[in-house]
């Protein structure tokens, strides 16, 4: 372990202490493996909270990082590139969306579609200026700003970092009637994810989405959907709301835009709602970077060209399948969709994180969330073999 430790010591010594990871230090990635500095390889189960869709250093996606460095990477928006058009083009027809704002994290974007949403509500829906109300859900993860904490229900994301923004209302995730209570005159918005990620994979009952979308319409309130984490193929769909009928009015996508290897977000809608932005409202130095948007192109076509989607959808169901076979006393419950899943540790048995310990010494890499939940979420272009592989070992610890 000696190297490990080298490299622990650094980071221990000059970093913030804001994170506590696993003691692996990985030297290089590829596909769905990672290797340590020790040289030891292991399965990839986390793809950096889903960031990792395409897999590890994906050739294409690298290949267009590399063409496009070797012309130009940064513009700012004051001059126009020529990739920015072509990777919106291409993002706006995938996803069905008429206008794309880039921006770089998934915080961004968030912050991106509450200021639309506030701005249409006063421009477009009449709300007094300053009194627009946006609705989340209870257990949410947007991000980490002040604004984005001044909604969380999570104590240790918000304590100390008042005094928060105000306008959020929450309510209880899944649950469709305390969200219709919660429409006022002055609702401008309800912000959601499909899929609750760092709440601890949590899925909401069938026909939650679809009834979001009704009273969203009938209501005059934006359905804005987080898909950040659920986007881009995770869940076995394109987008994870498409399980349902329940297209909303603002899509955010992050992490897998980027293809593991740039950060690259957007908020994606209509040019109704686009149309509140002017020049001048808004704006970033990065967002829609030369470099960044050759980059999220090639992540989008790596999709399509790979099926990554439908691997996602057959893989996620074997995988479960497999993950419920091996039947644990251990587990309370077997969460998720497509390559999304969470295994819930009964509480007697202790926390995930030791269960996540135990897998990284056989080989496999994951994180819990919530305590009590192991997240397993592999790059999409992970094959059967590997699934199986993976299975054993997890049932190895889950025995
Ligand atoms: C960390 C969690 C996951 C997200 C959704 C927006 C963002 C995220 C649905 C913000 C980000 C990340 C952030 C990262 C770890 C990770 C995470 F455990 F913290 F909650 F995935 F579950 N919407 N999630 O999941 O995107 O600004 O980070 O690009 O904070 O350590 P970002």
């Amino acid at each position: 372990m000696a190297r490990t430790d080298e490299f622990i010591r650094d980071v221990e010594r000059y970093s913030a202490n804001n994170y506590y990871p696993l003691p692996i230090v990985i030297e290089k990635g590829e596909g769905v493996w990672v290797y340590d500095v020790e040289g030891k390889r292991y399965l990839d189960m986390l793809s950096a909270y889903s960031a990792l869709n395409q897999g590890h250093r994906h050739p294409k996606i690298i290949g267009a990082l590399y063409e496009q460095a070797a012309k130009v990477t940064l513009t700012s928006r004051a001059f126009h590139n020529e990739t920015m058009g072509s990777f919106l083009k291409t993002l706006c027809q995938m996803a069905g969306f008429e206008k794309a704002l880039p921006m770089n994290t998934g915080a961004e974007a968030v912050e991106t579609a509450l200021k639309a949403a506030r701005k249409w509500g006063l421009v477009k829906k009449g709300v007094p200026e300053n009194q627009g109300e946006i609705i989340v859900c209870d257990n949410n993860f947007h991000g980490r700003t002040v604004t984005i904490v001044s909604f969380s229900t999570e104590e240790q994301y918000r304590y100390g970092f008042g005094p928060f923004t105000p306008g959020f209302i929450s309510v209880p995730f899944g649950d469709a009637d305390a969200l219709e209570k919660a429409i006022t005159k002055n609702t401008v918005a309800i912000l959601a994810e499909p899929i609750q990620g760092e709440g601890g994979v949590l899925v909401p009952p069938e026909g939650y989405l679809a009834k979001m979308r009704q009273l969203a319409t009938e209501h005059n309130v934006l359905m804005m959907l987080d898909e950040i984490q659920t986007g881009l193929g995770r869940t076995g769909k394109l987008f994870a709301y498409q399980y349902e009928d329940a297209k909303p009015d603002v899509l955010l996508l992050g992490k897998a835009l980027g293809g593991g290897v740039y950060p690259v977000s957007a908020m994606l809608s209509s040019d109704d709602v686009m149309d509140v932005f002017k020049p001048g409202d808004h704006g970033s130095t990065f967002g829609g970077n030369p470099l960044g948007s050759a980059v999220g192109k090639a992540a989008l076509e790596v999709l399509e060209e790979e099926n990554l989607v439908e691997q996602a959808f057959t893989l996620g169901r074997y995988f479960k399948e497999g993950l419920e076979k091996i039947k644990s006393p251990l587990v309370a419950e077997i969460r998720g969709k497509g390559l999304l899943i969470g295994v819930e540790i009964k509480k007697e048995h202790g926390k995930a994180r030791p269960f996540c310990e135990r897998l990284m010494e056989l080989g496999l890499l994951c994180k819990e969330t919530h305590d009590y939940t192991i997240r397993f979420a592999p790059p999409l272009t992970i094959t059967k073999e590997e699934i199986d592989w993976s299975l054993e070992r997890i049932a190895q610890v889950l025995k």
